[in-house]
């Protein structure tokens, strides 16, 4: 009896990640390479949303920050500042630009500076209760590295 119970939990969790897969789809993922001090980055990705429905993020993680957020940028006077918004929505058959100086996620706490070379693994919450894994590789970005923390 306890096996059966066991094998229909594992069914249904895999059901649901196929589900995940299907829907949203992860392409060009990567992760700004950060110099020794610094303990903040950001992941970049395109989101493609294969659905009929709108499909909202609630939020990401990844074992090597200990906080992550998602963040969008915006002008204040003639300042562009970056801003933490509650999800990230995509609409039906659209797709989503995470990118320098737009959205992006933003990485806290890094246990350790991200080194050319490396792959994070980073997973997206979806309001449905899915969740969605993809691999970062991380890449030295220049452009739109003006963020202006208070
Ligand atoms: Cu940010």
């Amino acid at each position: 009896m306890y096996a059966l119970a066991k094998t229909l939990a594992l069914f249904v969790l895999t059901s649901s990640f196929a589900q995940a897969h299907s829907s949203v789809e992860v392409q060009d993922a990567y992760a700004r390479a950060t110099p020794p001090s610094v303990t903040t980055s950001a992941v970049f990705a395109t989101l493609h949303n294969h659905t009929d429905k709108e499909v909202v993020v609630m939020s990401a993680s990844t074992e090597r920050a200990g906080k992550v957020e998602l963040h969008t940028v915006e002008m204040q006077g003639d300042v562009m500042k970056m801003r933490q918004v509650p999800n990230f929505t995509i609409a039906a058959q659209q797709q989503l630009h995470l990118k320098p100086g737009a959205d992006h996620i933003m990485l806290f706490n890094l246990d350790s500076p991200l080194k050319e070379g490396e792959v994070l693994s980073v997973e997206l919450l979806l309001e449905e209760g899915d969740t969605l894994q993809f691999d970062a590789p991380v890449k030295k970005v220049m452009q739109g590295m003006k963020h202006h923390h208070h």
